[in-house]
Protein backbone atom coordinates (compact mmCIF):
# COMPACT_ATOMS: atom_id res chain seq x y z
CA UNK A 1 0.00 0.00 0.00
CA UNK A 2 1.79 3.52 -0.85
CA UNK A 3 2.60 5.32 2.17
CA UNK A 4 2.88 8.37 0.14
CA UNK A 5 1.26 10.48 -2.58
CA UNK A 6 3.06 12.97 -4.82
CA UNK A 7 1.18 15.51 -6.34
CA UNK A 8 2.65 17.09 -9.30
CA UNK A 9 3.03 17.58 -13.21
CA UNK A 10 4.35 14.45 -15.32
CA UNK A 11 7.69 15.87 -15.64
CA UNK A 12 10.49 16.38 -13.84
CA UNK A 13 10.98 19.59 -12.56
CA UNK A 14 10.58 20.31 -9.01
CA UNK A 15 9.12 16.33 -8.13
CA UNK A 16 12.08 14.54 -9.22
CA UNK A 17 14.57 14.33 -6.43
CA UNK A 18 11.51 13.02 -4.43
CA UNK A 19 10.60 10.40 -6.74
CA UNK A 20 14.47 9.45 -6.60
CA UNK A 21 14.48 9.60 -2.85
CA UNK A 22 10.94 7.17 -3.18
CA UNK A 23 13.07 4.71 -5.27
CA UNK A 24 16.18 4.23 -4.23
CA UNK A 25 14.56 3.72 -0.60
CA UNK A 26 11.98 1.33 -1.83
CA UNK A 27 9.21 3.50 -0.39
CA UNK A 28 5.70 2.63 -1.98
CA UNK A 29 3.93 6.34 -3.58
CA UNK A 30 1.54 6.93 -5.87
CA UNK A 31 1.53 9.81 -8.55
CA UNK A 32 -1.30 11.93 -8.70
CA UNK A 33 -0.86 13.90 -12.08
CA UNK A 34 -2.20 17.88 -10.97
CA UNK A 35 -2.02 18.56 -15.08
CA UNK A 36 -5.27 17.63 -15.58
CA UNK A 37 -7.70 20.88 -14.60
CA UNK A 38 -4.65 22.03 -12.74
CA UNK A 39 -6.66 25.96 -11.94
CA UNK A 40 -9.84 24.02 -11.24
CA UNK A 41 -8.92 21.80 -8.90
CA UNK A 42 -5.27 21.50 -7.60
CA UNK A 43 -4.05 24.94 -7.77
CA UNK A 44 -6.34 26.14 -5.06
CA UNK A 45 -6.29 23.48 -2.66
CA UNK A 46 -2.10 23.96 -2.79
CA UNK A 47 -0.87 25.93 0.08
CA UNK A 48 1.06 28.29 -2.25
CA UNK A 49 -1.11 27.82 -5.15
CA UNK A 50 1.91 25.63 -6.79
CA UNK A 51 2.46 21.95 -6.88
CA UNK A 52 4.26 19.79 -6.22
CA UNK A 53 2.54 18.75 -3.12
CA UNK A 54 2.85 15.89 -0.30
CA UNK A 55 1.04 13.55 1.40
CA UNK A 56 1.63 12.01 3.91
CA UNK A 57 -0.99 8.89 3.94
CA UNK A 58 0.19 7.39 7.45
CA UNK A 59 -0.96 10.89 8.93
CA UNK A 60 -2.82 12.89 6.44
CA UNK A 61 -0.08 15.43 6.69
CA UNK A 62 0.38 17.68 3.39
CA UNK A 63 3.44 19.28 2.57
CA UNK A 64 3.92 21.86 -0.17
CA UNK A 65 7.46 23.42 -1.35
CA UNK A 66 10.18 20.62 -2.77
CA UNK A 67 12.76 21.04 -0.25
CA UNK A 68 10.49 21.13 2.43
CA UNK A 69 9.22 17.93 1.14
CA UNK A 70 12.30 16.07 1.18
CA UNK A 71 13.82 17.35 3.72
CA UNK A 72 10.27 15.78 5.95
CA UNK A 73 11.54 12.40 4.06
CA UNK A 74 14.59 12.72 5.35
CA UNK A 75 13.57 13.19 8.87
CA UNK A 76 11.23 10.31 9.00
CA UNK A 77 12.80 7.95 6.96
CA UNK A 78 16.46 8.60 8.69
CA UNK A 79 17.82 10.34 5.80
CA UNK A 80 18.46 12.91 8.34
CA UNK A 81 22.27 13.19 9.43
CA UNK A 82 22.89 13.44 13.46
CA UNK A 83 25.68 15.33 13.48
CA UNK A 84 25.42 18.81 13.52
CA UNK A 85 28.22 19.52 11.25
CA UNK A 86 26.69 17.66 8.81
CA UNK A 87 23.59 18.89 8.80
CA UNK A 88 25.36 22.00 7.85
CA UNK A 89 26.99 20.31 5.58
CA UNK A 90 23.26 18.89 3.48
CA UNK A 91 22.07 22.40 4.34
CA UNK A 92 25.09 24.18 2.60
CA UNK A 93 24.72 22.38 0.03
CA UNK A 94 20.53 22.59 -0.39
CA UNK A 95 20.82 26.31 -0.63
CA UNK A 96 23.91 26.12 -2.94
CA UNK A 97 22.01 23.79 -5.20
CA UNK A 98 19.15 25.90 -4.82
CA UNK A 99 21.10 29.30 -5.95
CA UNK A 100 21.73 27.45 -9.27
CA UNK A 101 18.46 25.76 -9.61
CA UNK A 102 16.60 29.30 -9.66
CA UNK A 103 18.67 30.59 -12.30
CA UNK A 104 18.32 27.61 -13.98
CA UNK A 105 14.50 27.80 -13.62
CA UNK A 106 13.86 31.08 -15.41
CA UNK A 107 17.06 30.68 -17.78
CA UNK A 108 14.64 27.94 -19.20
CA UNK A 109 11.07 29.35 -18.76
CA UNK A 110 11.88 33.08 -19.43
CA UNK A 111 14.94 33.45 -21.35
CA UNK A 112 16.47 30.11 -23.40
CA UNK A 113 17.36 31.14 -26.36
CA UNK A 114 19.34 34.23 -25.02
CA UNK A 115 20.49 33.10 -21.93
CA UNK A 116 21.53 29.46 -22.52
CA UNK A 117 25.51 30.08 -23.57
CA UNK A 118 25.73 33.07 -20.02
CA UNK A 119 23.91 30.20 -17.62
CA UNK A 120 26.49 27.78 -18.87
CA UNK A 121 29.40 29.62 -18.20
CA UNK A 122 28.01 30.37 -14.74
CA UNK A 123 28.21 26.69 -14.32
CA UNK A 124 31.99 26.54 -13.80
CA UNK A 125 32.25 28.71 -11.30
CA UNK A 126 29.14 27.39 -9.29
CA UNK A 127 30.49 23.79 -9.96
CA UNK A 128 33.83 24.74 -8.41
CA UNK A 129 32.81 25.26 -5.24
CA UNK A 130 31.24 22.01 -4.61
CA UNK A 131 34.26 20.16 -6.12
CA UNK A 132 36.25 21.85 -3.48
CA UNK A 133 34.18 21.27 -0.92
CA UNK A 134 33.77 17.38 -1.66
CA UNK A 135 37.43 17.16 -2.00
CA UNK A 136 37.80 18.28 1.03
CA UNK A 137 35.07 16.54 3.05
CA UNK A 138 36.22 13.31 1.13
CA UNK A 139 32.97 11.11 1.83
CA UNK A 140 31.58 9.09 -1.04
CA UNK A 141 27.88 11.15 -0.17
CA UNK A 142 27.34 14.82 0.85
CA UNK A 143 27.29 13.25 4.75
CA UNK A 144 29.14 10.11 5.58
CA UNK A 145 26.32 8.53 4.40
CA UNK A 146 23.35 9.26 2.02
CA UNK A 147 20.75 11.31 3.10
CA UNK A 148 17.93 13.48 1.70
CA UNK A 149 20.27 16.03 0.01
CA UNK A 150 21.84 13.79 -1.97
CA UNK A 151 18.96 13.06 -4.18
CA UNK A 152 18.31 16.74 -4.67
CA UNK A 153 22.15 17.27 -6.06
CA UNK A 154 21.55 13.81 -8.38
CA UNK A 155 18.56 15.95 -9.90
CA UNK A 156 19.82 19.25 -10.16
CA UNK A 157 23.17 17.16 -11.78
CA UNK A 158 20.84 15.81 -14.41
CA UNK A 159 19.50 18.97 -15.71
CA UNK A 160 23.09 20.64 -16.15
CA UNK A 161 24.49 17.71 -17.69
CA UNK A 162 21.61 17.35 -20.22
CA UNK A 163 22.09 21.10 -20.75
CA UNK A 164 25.51 21.16 -21.02
CA UNK A 165 27.09 17.60 -21.60
CA UNK A 166 30.44 18.35 -20.82
CA UNK A 167 30.03 20.61 -17.73
CA UNK A 168 31.25 18.13 -15.41
CA UNK A 169 34.83 17.26 -17.15
CA UNK A 170 36.82 19.93 -15.31
CA UNK A 171 35.31 18.49 -11.86
CA UNK A 172 36.66 14.62 -11.61
CA UNK A 173 34.97 14.24 -7.60
CA UNK A 174 32.02 15.79 -8.70
CA UNK A 175 31.79 13.69 -12.21
CA UNK A 176 32.66 10.55 -10.07
CA UNK A 177 30.19 11.21 -7.27
CA UNK A 178 27.18 11.80 -10.05
CA UNK A 179 28.42 8.32 -11.55
CA UNK A 180 28.11 6.76 -7.61
CA UNK A 181 24.62 8.23 -7.26
CA UNK A 182 23.13 7.14 -10.84
CA UNK A 183 24.61 3.67 -10.18
CA UNK A 184 23.08 2.85 -7.07
CA UNK A 185 21.16 -0.41 -8.27
CA UNK A 186 17.65 1.07 -7.67
CA UNK A 187 18.05 4.15 -9.25
CA UNK A 188 19.89 2.39 -12.12
CA UNK A 189 16.66 0.37 -13.00
CA UNK A 190 14.71 2.98 -13.02
CA UNK A 191 16.46 5.45 -14.90
CA UNK A 192 16.78 3.01 -17.57
CA UNK A 193 12.97 2.28 -17.65
CA UNK A 194 10.45 3.64 -20.15
CA UNK A 195 8.45 5.57 -17.56
CA UNK A 196 11.70 7.93 -16.70
CA UNK A 197 13.25 8.22 -20.33
CA UNK A 198 10.16 9.54 -21.65
CA UNK A 199 9.14 11.95 -18.63
CA UNK A 200 10.25 15.39 -20.06
CA UNK A 201 12.56 17.61 -17.87
CA UNK A 202 11.00 20.57 -17.64
CA UNK A 203 7.13 21.90 -18.69
CA UNK A 204 8.07 24.10 -21.89
CA UNK A 205 9.88 21.44 -24.28
CA UNK A 206 13.29 23.05 -23.34
CA UNK A 207 16.28 21.29 -21.33
N1 LIG B 1 9.24 26.92 -4.65
C1 LIG B 1 8.34 25.95 -5.23
C2 LIG B 1 8.89 24.53 -4.94
O1 LIG B 1 10.10 24.36 -4.82
C3 LIG B 1 8.18 26.20 -6.71
C4 LIG B 1 7.12 25.32 -7.30
C5 LIG B 1 6.77 25.67 -8.73
O2 LIG B 1 7.44 26.48 -9.38
O3 LIG B 1 8.09 23.60 -4.80
N2 LIG B 1 5.71 25.04 -9.22
C6 LIG B 1 5.24 25.23 -10.58
C7 LIG B 1 5.47 23.96 -11.34
S1 LIG B 1 7.16 23.60 -11.53
C8 LIG B 1 3.74 25.46 -10.56
O4 LIG B 1 3.01 24.96 -9.72
C9 LIG B 1 7.46 24.26 -13.12
C10 LIG B 1 6.85 23.41 -14.18
C11 LIG B 1 5.80 24.12 -14.92
C12 LIG B 1 5.00 23.08 -15.63
C13 LIG B 1 3.79 23.59 -16.28
C14 LIG B 1 2.76 24.23 -15.40
C15 LIG B 1 1.46 24.32 -16.12
C16 LIG B 1 0.46 25.11 -15.31
C17 LIG B 1 -0.86 25.12 -15.95
N3 LIG B 1 3.24 26.19 -11.56
C18 LIG B 1 1.85 26.42 -11.76
C19 LIG B 1 1.33 27.69 -11.16
O5 LIG B 1 2.12 28.45 -10.52
O6 LIG B 1 0.12 27.94 -11.26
Amino acid sequence: MARYQLLYFPLRGRGQATRYFFIDNGIKYEEINTGNKWAEDFKPKMPFGQAPLLKDLENGFEIAQSNSMIRYLGRKEGLYPDDIKEIAKVDMICDHIEDIRGPYVRMIYQNYENGKDDFVKSLEEKLQYIEKLFKAWGTDYIASKISFADYNLLDLLDDLVILSATCLDAFPTLKAYYDRMASRPALKKYRESEEFKKMPVNGNGKQ
